[in-house]
């Protein structure tokens, strides 16, 4: 017989299933036995009655909660008074006529059934596979894939095309520390994970891409917070021919779409979405990321924004100047010299961030495609002639043979599905995160490692 999903085996009353899941919570009246059959689309109440066989009866009086069962019975209406309003299949059971044990579980260390105690973090995430058999977590996994496929299928359909570029590659300047991966074939060379794929898509506008995007996993090595883990996910996007505004109009069709597909009970606050420069929001609000609900006690509201007209350089605590959002962001500036001629911390840049809700759920920027200009900011930032070269030689050379004017944006998935799903922790819409000081408890990451890979690698832990 086929396994029949519990979502497919409600509306099939009268008719023989053969269910599999794991026990949600179990109910012995008696003689009767009543348990909760979880599958990954739902609850189903399942009855052992007294007439049911003796090996089915025993098999009833054995399983405890997380046990993975087979049962086959057929799904009739529950009794009236019965009926369970809560659940979508709470108007049926499964009269079983065979039950299996499929696998057995120990007690778990914390409560699959109710998580309304939320076991202390710790053990949540060393447990993180028993962590995510929690309804909510699952519903989470669910929204996040929905704002993946939509955002995949949304792309496509505008000529958007998904290149995928190296996790191995060489240290860019997002602002954060890298992670480095000593590369075994090259004693005393490192690959740096990418902080995000920003010189591979620059470089695949050069390439004739024009439409680029890619869901990517983004590496830095900062302090966490809420908002933060060491590895995240981007959207990240780029375009050819392009200006801000265009950036700006395709971000906001996309999350107007998004949210009212897969999160149709939240409000937009306003549509189009507000626009302030950086000037406007730090005099009115005190931040760069103002939260601009009208009701802020609501949770279903979002309030999404666009600030732009960034300052293009900052001064940085050792008193050097840096850039605002990177060195590839256009500065408002006629030209090389004009850039020169201005004090730095007076030149604005075409740089946008999108925030929602207080939150800075995206970062963009016109690039500079002029390569006297990206150069003269280069000066600007203080770098010599010889680290311009080592560090970004392959852009301003790929820069000589035709560059389009182009531009994009990166918006962080996380926290936008952390938004979504009103949580308040990027952790809780991650399915294998990080704690605060990037460990990964289940699997015990990271770990020391023997000293013949160390020696293979021509490295040693100084003590
Ligand atoms: P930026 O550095 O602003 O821009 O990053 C873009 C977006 O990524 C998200 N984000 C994070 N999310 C979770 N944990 C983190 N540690 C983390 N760091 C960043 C934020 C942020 O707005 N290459 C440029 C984009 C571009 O210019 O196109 C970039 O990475 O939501």
């Amino acid at each position: 017989m086929r396994r029949t999903f519990i979502a497919e085996a409600i509306p099939q009353v009268g008719s023989e299933v053969l269910l599999k899941g794991w026990v949600h919570v179990r109910r012995n009246l008696g003689k009767v036995v009543f348990f909760e059959l979880r599958d990954m689309t739902g609850l189903m109440q399942v009855v052992v009655s007294s007439d049911a066989t003796a090996a089915t009866r025993a098999a009833a009086q054995a399983i405890r909660p997380e046990y993975v069962v087979a049962v086959r019975g057929v799904v009739r209406a529950r009794k009236p008074g019965a009926e369970n309003p809560k659940l979508p299949s709470g108007h049926v059971e499964v009269a079983a006529a065979e039950l299996n044990t499929i696998s057995a579980a120990e007690t778990p260390p914390f409560e699959i059934e109710n998580e309304d105690h939320r076991a202390a973090e710790e053990l949540r995430l060393t447990y993180r596979y028993l962590d995510l058999r929690h309804e909510r977590l699952q519903r989470i996994l669910t929204l996040r894939h929905e704002v993946l496929q939509f955002t995949r299928r949304f792309l496509s359909a505008r000529g958007f095309r998904e290149v995928e570029t190296p996790v191995l590659g060489k240290s860019t300047p997002e602002g954060a520390r890298d992670y480095l991966v000593p590369a075994r074939a090259q004693p005393g060379k490192f690959y740096a994970l990418p902080q995000s794929p920003q010189q591979y898509k620059q470089l695949l506008m050069v390439a004739g891409v024009e439409r680029y995007f890619q869901i990517v996993r983004c590496f830095r090595d900062e302090d966490t917070r809420a908002d933060r883990q060491p590895e995240f996910t981007q959207l990240d996007i780029e375009m050819s021919f392009v200006e801000e505004e265009d950036v700006l109009a395709l971000v906001e069709q996309l999350y107007v779409e998004l949210v009212s597909a897969v999160a149709p009970t939240k409000r937009l606050s306003q549509v189009p979405f507000p626009r302030l420069t950086y000037a406007d929001a730090m005099r009115r609000y005190g931040t760069d990321k103002p939260d601009l609900r009208q009701h802020p006690s609501d949770p279903n509201e979002l309030a999404f924004a666009f600030v732009t007209h960034f300052p293009m350089f900052e001064r940085k605590e050792d008193g050097s100047l840096g850039a605002v959002h990177h060195p590839f962001t256009k500065p408002r500036a006629a030209s090389a010299a004009a850039l020169k001629a201005a004090d730095p911390l007076n030149v604005l840049a075409h740089q946008y961030d999108f925030v929602l809700n207080g939150y800075e759920v995206a970062g963009g920027s016109i690039r500079t495609h002029d390569p006297a200009l990206l150069q003269a900011v280069f000066e600007t930032l203080g770098y010599s002639a010889a680290d311009v070269r080592a560090q970004f030689g392959h852009l301003l050379d790929a820069f000589r043979y035709g560059v389009p004017p182009h531009g994009g944006i990166a918006p962080g998935i996380d926290r936008l599905v952390m938004l979504l799903a009103g949580e308040e922790n990027i952790r809780e819409v991650i399915a294998f995160p990080k704690t605060a000081d990037g460990r990964d408890l289940m699997v015990g990451a990271p770990a020391a490692v023997d000293d013949a890979q160390l020696r293979e690698l021509h490295l040693r832990v100084v003590p």
